[in-house]
Formats: C-alpha cells, sequence, structure tokens
C-alpha cells in the first residue's frame, strides 16, 4: 500500500475535528487536569511561519501524550489580532482591519488545521472579537478603580514616521521597532499602568516557579531592583538637591553634581544662572537624543557648569559645582547624581573632560588612569574620615546610618522598569472605556455598558497632531457623562496590543462565558496553566504584562493562584538553511505549506521536532527534511513486513522497554530529538531481525505523538482500532518494565593492547574474570596473548575489555 500522506491526513483531521477528539472537558474530576499553553499567534499576512511551528508541534506532542497518561488535557489557541501590521496594511490597501483580520484567521486556521494539532477548537479567541475584548475591558476598568490606571504627562518615546508613541521596549536601539524610524522625547498625556507597584512580588515570586534559570534571569534584570541611598545635597540657592546612590560609601569622594537636562531645578533656577543660554541651548540638544544614545557607555561625555548656583557635600562642607549632562536620566532615581569620578567610569570621563578633581575614597587602583569600581566590596575606605579602614561592604551601611541620623537621607530601592505607557494613538486596539466629563473628570463607563465598540471611521490614518483616528469621530467622541448627564468626551487612545495577551489564557478556561471572563469554577479547575512554552522575545515584555495582571487578578479575587504559570519553557529560533535569520530579503523563508504538500504534515512535525536541541537554535535542512520522510517510509512499510502476532519479538523486548522509557522521558524534558533518534534505532532493529504486530503495535503508540496521521492509519489497517475500539490517541500510552529495559546480554568489544581483536556476546553486566574468560576463547584474541601474559584487564562495563600484555 502506498503512503498516501495527503489523504490520511485529510481523513483524520476531518475525524478529530468532527468528532471533537481533542476536546477539553471543564469540571471533570475522574482525572488529573493538564493546561499546556504556547503563545497565541498574531495573524499576519504572511501565515503561519516555521517559526510557529516548533513550539506548536512540541507542546502539541506534550498534550498528546498527556491525554494517554490519562489526564483530561486543555490545549487550547486563538488569534492576538489589535495591533499595528494590521492596521496599517488596511490604510494602505482600504480595506476595513476587522476584514484583514478575519481573512488572515482564516488563513491561519486552515495552517493550523493541516499541521494536524490537536487543539480544543471550540475554545478559540479572537483579542479582537468584542465578546472578547470586553474583558480586556472590563479589567482595564477594575485596574482604574483600584488606582492602578492614570494619566499622566510623560516624556514619551515619539516615533516620527509612525506618528505613534513607542513603549520603551518599542524602541529598540534608538529607533522604531516596527518601521526603524526616528524616534524623539515628546511630552503628552498618556494612560499609564502601574505595574512598578508589582515590581518587588514580580521578582520575589519567581523562586517558586518552574521557570528556565535565563528566564528568570531576563525577568530580573528587566525589573532592576537596585538597593541604594538617597542622599539630599543643601544649594547656594537654597534648594536640596536630592540624589540616588547604590554607593553612599563614596560620598567622601563626591567632587561635583550632575542634574539631568529635563530636571524641574533648571528652569526653576532660570533668573540665577549667569549663563541660562548656553543651559537652554543644551537642554534642546539633549531632547533630541534617546535614553538608549544618552546611556551609551562608551560616548563623548557632554555638559554644561552652571554658573551662579552650587552645591554643599554634606559630609565635609565643601561647596562643589553643578553641571547638567545628558548621561544622567531624569526617568531614573531622582534624575540627579552626585559625581564620584574615582570611582565611577563615566564620571571619571566627565571629569576628566570637564577638569574636576578626582578624589580616591577606595584603596587599590590608580585614579589618575581611570575609576577604580571593584565587582566584590573588599576594598578599603580611604579619605573617607570616620569611613577610613573600613571595607564598602561595611561603611555602606555605615554610611546609610549617618545620613539618616542626620536626616539628610534614607535607603532606597530603585527599580529601572517604569510603569507601562497604556495608550497608543491608533485605530486597532480596544477603546478605553473611559469619559471625561468637564465637571466628574474622568468617569468610568458602567460595566452594563461593556464592550465599549470599536465605531466605523471611514480612515484609519492617525492625525498629525498623533491623536488617534477615533478622535476625528465626533459622534462617536461627544457622549453623555455616566455620572452627571453632561456634555462629555470619550477617550480616543486605544489599548496597546499587549492587553490582549495578557489575561488570554484565563479565556480559554471558560471561552463563552458571558458573565464573567471565566467562571470561578473553570478557572478554579484550570488553573495554573501547568506548561507554558514561548519565544526568548516574550520573556520580558507579554510574561511580564501577563503575570502583572493575574497577580491583580488575584488581588481581586477573580484569578486563584497568585501566579498564572507554574512552568515556563522556551524554544530556539529555527534559522534558513545555511544558518542565517530567515527572512524575506535573504529568500530563505521557508513556507510550512511547501513542505506538508510535499512531504506531508507528519514529516513537518517529526523533523521540527528531530531538526536539533529544542532550546537552541536550529537550522533548516532540506536534505534532513528528506531524511525524516524516509524514517517515515519505512515505519509505513512495517505494516506489510511484520508478521501477524500480537507478542513482542523476544528479541526486540529489551529494545522496545528501552524506547518506551526514552521516549516517555525525553517528551517531558524536551529532548525531542533523542526520543525520535529512539524510535529511528528500533526501526532498524525490526527490520534487521522481523518484527511482529505486537512490535509495531507499541512503535506507532510512541510515534504517535509526532505523526499522528500515519500512526492513527497504520492503527486502523493492522486491525488494533477495531480490536481496542478507539484511536491510537485515545490509548493509554504504553509502560515500560523497568528490569526489561536491561537486555539479557550485550556485545562487548575485546582489545589487545589497545587494538581491537573482535567482540563477545556476554551477560549484561558481566564480571571481569568472566569477560576475559569469554575473550580468551575468541580466536584471535588468544592468538594476540599466546606470547606473553596478561599483566592488567581494563574493563569498561558491557561495553569493551582491553588485555594489557607483556613478554
Ligand atoms: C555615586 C556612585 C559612585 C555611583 C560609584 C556608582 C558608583 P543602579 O545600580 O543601576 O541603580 N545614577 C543614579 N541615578 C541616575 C540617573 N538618573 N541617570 C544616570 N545615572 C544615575 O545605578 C545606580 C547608580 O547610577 C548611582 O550610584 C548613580 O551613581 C547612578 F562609585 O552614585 B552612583
Ligand atoms: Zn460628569
Amino acid at each position: 500500500m502506498k503512503y498516501d500522506f495527503t489523504a490520511i491526513e485529510k481523513k483524520w483531521q476531518e475525524k478529530w475535528l468532527k468528532e471533537k477528539t481533542f476536546a477539553a472537558v471543564n469540571g471533570d474530576a475522574s482525572r488529573p487536569k493538564f493546561y499546556g499553553l504556547v503563545e497565541f499567534p498574531y495573524p499576519s499576512g504572511q501565515g503561519l511561519h516555521v517559526g510557529h511551528a516548533r513550539p506548536y508541534t512540541a507542546m502539541d506532542v506534550v498534550a498528546r501524550k498527556k491525554r494517554m497518561d490519562g489526564y483530561n488535557v486543555l490545549f487550547p489557541i486563538g488569534y492576538d489580532a489589535f495591533g499595528l501590521p494590521t492596521e496599517n496594511y488596511a490604510v494602505k490597501n482600504h480595506i476595513h482591519p476587522a476584514k484583514v483580520t478575519h481573512d488572515n484567521v482564516a488563513n491561519f486556521r486552515k495552517q493550523l488545521q493541516m499541521l494536524g494539532y490537536s487543539f480544543d477548537w471550540d475554545r478559540e479567541v479572537n483579542t479582537t472579537d468584542p465578546d472578547y475584548y470586553k474583558w480586556t475591558q472590563w479589567i482595564f476598568l477594575q485596574l482604574y478603580k483600584k488606582g492602578l490606571a492614570y494619566k499622566a504627562s510623560m516624556p514619551v518615546n515619539w516615533c516620527t514616521s509612525c506618528k505613534i508613541v513607542l513603549a520603551n521596549e518599542e524602541v529598540v536601539e534608538g529607533v522604531c521597532e516596527r518601521c526603524g524610524g526616528e524616534v524623539i522625547r515628546k511630552e503628552k498625556s498618556q494612560w499609564m499602568l502601574a505595574i512598578t507597584k508589582y515590581a518587588d512580588r514580580l521578582i520575589d515570586d519567581l523562586d517558586g516557579l518552574d521557570f528556565i534559570e535565563r528566564v528568570k534571569i531576563q525577568q530580573k534584570n528587566w525589573i532592576g531592583r537596585s538597593e541604594g541611598t538617597e542622599v539630599d545635597f543643601t544649594t547656594t540657592s537654597g534648594d536640596t538637591m536630592t540624589v540616588y546612590t547604590t554607593r553612599c560609601d563614596t560620598l567622601f569622594g563626591v567632587t561635583y553634581m550632575v542634574l539631568s537636562p529635563e530636571h524641574p531645578f533648571l528652569e526653576k533656577w532660570k533668573d540665577q544662572l549667569k549663563n541660562w543660554k548656553e543651559v537652554e541651548a543644551y537642554r534642546e540638544e539633549a531632547a533630541r537624543k534617546s535614553d538608549f544614545e544618552r546611556s551609551e557607555l562608551n560616548k563623548e561625555k557632554t555638559g554644561v557648569r552652571l554658573q551662579g548656583v552650587a552645591a554643599v557635600n554634606p559630609v565635609n562642607n565643601t561647596e562643589i559645582p553643578i553641571y547638567v549632562s545628558d548621561y544622567v536620566l531624569m526617568s531614573y532615581g531622582t534624575g540627579a547624581v552626585m559625581g564620584v569620578p574615582g570611582h565611577d567610569q563615566r564620571d571619571w570621563e566627565f571629569a576628566t573632560k570637564f577638569g574636576i578633581p578626582i578624589v580616591e575614597v577606595v584603596k587599590g587602583g590608580d585614579v589618575t588612569k581611570e575609576a577604580f569600581a571593584l565587582k566584590d566590596d573588599t576594598g578599603i575606605m580611604v579619605n573617607s574620615g570616620f569611613l577610613n579602614g573600613l571595607t564598602v561592604k561595611q561603611a555602606i551601611p555605615a554610611m546609610k546610618e549617618w545620613v539618616t541620623k542626620q536626616g539628610i537621607g534614607h535607603p532606597k530601592t530603585n527599580y529601572k522598569l517604569r510603569d507601562w505607557v497604556f495608550s497608543r494613538q491608533r485605530y486597532w486596539g480596544e477603546p478605553i472605556p473611559l469619559v471625561n466629563c468637564p465637571k466628574c473628570g474622568w468617569v468610568p463607563l458602567p460595566e452594563t455598558e461593556l464592550p465599549l465598540l470599536l465605531p466605523e471611521v471611514d480612515s484609519y490614518e492617525v492625525t498629525d497632531t498623533g491623536e488617534s483616528p477615533l478622535a476625528k469621530m465626533t459622534d462617536w467622541v461627544n457622549t453623555t457623562c455616566p455620572c452627571c448627564g453632561g456634555p462629555a468626551k470619550r477617550e480616543t487612545d486605544t489599548m496597546p496590543q499587549w492587553a490582549g495577551s495578557s489575561w488570554y489564557f484565563l479565556r480559554y478556561m471558560d471561552p463563552h462565558n458571558d458573565k464573567a471572563l471565566a467562571s470561578k469554577e473553570a478557572l478554579d479547575y484550570w488553573s495554573p496553566v501547568d506548561w507554558y512554552n514561548g519565544g526568548m522575545e516574550h520573556t520580558t515584555l507579554h510574561l511580564l504584562y501577563s503575570r502583572f495582571w493575574h497577580k491583580f487578578l488575584y488581588d481581586i479575587g477573580v484569578a486563584p493562584t497568585c501566579e498564572p504559570y507554574a512552568k515556563r519553557t522556551s524554544h530556539g529560533m529555527i534559522l534558513g538553511e545555511g544558518g542565517e535569520k530567515m527572512s524575506k530579503s535573504r529568500g530563505n523563508v521557508v513556507n510550512p505549506n511547501d513542505i506538508v504538500d510535499q512531504f506531508g504534515a507528519d514529516t513537518m512535525r517529526t523533523y521540527i521536532m528531530f531538526i536539533g536541541d529544542f532550546e537552541k537554535a536550529a537550522a533548516w535542512s532540506t536534505q534532513a527534511v528528506k531524511g525524516c520522510k524516509r524514517f517515515l517510509d519505512r515505519v509505513w512499510n512495517l505494516a506489510e513486513a511484520c508478521t501477524d502476532s500480537l507478542e513482542h519479538t523476544p528479541k526486540h523486548e529489551a529494545a522496545i522497554h528501552k524506547a518506551i522509557k526514552k521516549v516517555s522521558d525525553d517528551i517531558e524534558a524536551m529532548k525531542f530529538n533523542t526520543a525520535i533518534a529512539a524510535m529511528m534505532a528500533l526501526v532498524n532493529d525490526f527490520y534487521a531481525d522481523g518484527c511482529t504486530r505486537g512490535d509495531v503495535k507499541t512503535l506507532l503508540l510512541l510515534l504517535s505523538p509526532f505523526a499522528p496521521h500515519m500512526a492513527e492509519e497504520m492503527w486502523e489497517n493492522l486491525g488494533f482500532a477495531a480490536a481496542e475500539g478507539k484511536m491510537a490517541c485515545q490509548m493509554p500510552w504504553p509502560t515500560y518494565d523497568a528490569a526489561k529495559t536491561v537486555a539479557a546480554s550485550v556485545e562487548m568489544a575485546v582489545q589487545v593492547n589497545g587494538k581491537l581483536k573482535g567482540t563477545v556476546i556476554v551477560p549484561t553486566d558481566s564480571e571481569e574474570q568472566d569477560v576475559v574468560n569469554a575473550a580468551l576463547a575468541v580466536e584471535r584474541v588468544a592468538k594476540a596473548v599466546e606470547n606473553g601474559t596478561i599483566v592488567k584487564t581494563i574493563l569498561v562495563k558491557n561495553k569493551l575489555v582491553n588485555l594489557i600484555v607483556k613478554g
């Protein structure tokens, strides 16, 4: 019989869909639950990418095995469909973004089904569906009501080409992540979410989670908790200038101060500053740079010394100059720093350029050549009054205590994490359900009025003032205040794309609920997600945002657990043939449709799991795809090669039990490639020594998570479906007998003085003397030792014996 993968795959996909084979059952108490999650795709016009296929196939393999292990498995999928690419495409082609989304989703769905993923298709979600975004808006209102959503005038990143405000994370190396355009800073009133209030919990709660270490580290670094001190310096203007430092031990080494160009003191000191014009020009120059450019370590330091105001170092009452310089950011700490050129390299460069004295306060380096910044805190304090002789480690708390007692400072924790800029001046996002009333201020819409639908507009272009296209919809904008009934205006900004993906995993638990984002029963039953696999690129944004929303939902009694995901793993990228990133411009993009047409979905799935270590990047190889196809062809032909017996071939018994153990363990550990290698080896054994229908039966069960269509077809053809009354995917996962995983006998290499002389078959785990006796029975070995004496025997158990012969 020919392996007609096209017909076979279509047949089983239709059956699974029709029979809802992979439906998860809410509330089933008879089985343990398993919730496996993959990051839902953005339905772009390009369609599904092989980069999706890797994580999706992996979790599909896990989900299929878990079902066979007896779990009630929730393995859902949906579409993260709001966002800029669709909107930009809609603008360009004059098609409504909803239509674009609909078509792209239809294409994605088809492709996902074509790959045979065992998703529960009745739980599909789409973030642009009003029944879905109703709850995104509802969560936003709860955040607002708890004071965690607030409006602030912020210096924001403004992409001059997209004409849109970008979140910090959308600015990559100083340019717009989306279009590569120039990013400048602009003041704009924005909706903000107070994620920083959750910073400590977002760090501390990582301890209890089974996240791969590099994910934990990245999250911690992104949040960037820093334990330091705020210290007040008096100034000759009578103001108190507060700085943030992690090194208060170096206070005796402070020889100047720096304000960031946006610091409000500059404006305030306008009249006292003799060189205001110069300062003003410097500020304008700085405004044109991004924070990224400004904080680049190697850049030439610039700045202006303030003429007319100075500061006083509180530890020695010395007057020191104040500068304005763009290496100090307004968005961190207090926007002001104390300059310690002896021990901070940026300060050293600045002081050297401006001729500021450099004082050594920690012994060990040569501060005339560079700043002495020890990585550890064992350095000894010098030139530092009451700190002299202490180590840095001792001096920090001592100085902290001193400034606190003097009433000029206190311990302070800072974070790199900023509150989340939540407004977008765009059309294709969730409308923010708030109304601005001249009398009542910001008023939330009553929850009964949700969803607040996105109105139809004629053009989706942003206005050049940077306002959302919704601002042009005066009929929609002008409304009545839900509070006083007077005339009021709707918010015209929409939510960022991160909103819908911050809680979608909860909606899957109960996707059609119109009373709540999900019922309490569903949330209690399925929470938390047992295993979430996704890309490393989502570690700091999506993963952090969704943990934040989930913690908030936990705090208000909606979510039953304080963390959404028990386990997080991450896959490596799929690179093009030749190891470069896949891209249109390189012309090396592999389209899953082509692979499926040519080789079938089962080959595509097997190959993408076989491609290499799951956590590492791997390059596409058409040659290796063909190799996987050959493997499946060989499996297919076993149906005709096998004998009718349902017993395992005695010779294969150990190999089969070993393979079951290997494939079982490897799937749990995401070592899919070695699981497949084990099955390939088993198939080789079957061909070498013949096999039974019983041997093939076990193989099909092991193979079914990887190549499910072929497995079902052969299962049926070999009569197992009829005999068991079940599809392979509904069978219990095969079990192994640990004792049987050990073969009764092994073949060992025999060497004499390191040279291979032959092999012997001995009982597994044989002792040295038994192996030597068996070896000496081999003619070539006997000859080689004939004229000497064995002075030493080297035994590598079950592998090799080496006889050292002299004489
Ligand atoms: C004096 C000092 C001496 C510092 C020394 C460091 C080494 P982290 O660890 O990242 O929190 N700093 C504070 N606010 C700043 C701002 N708005 N822009 C640029 N730099 C700022 O870094 C804290 C250190 O970064 C602070 O400690 C301060 O320099 C600087 F030997 O104060 B330090
Ligand atoms: Zn009102």
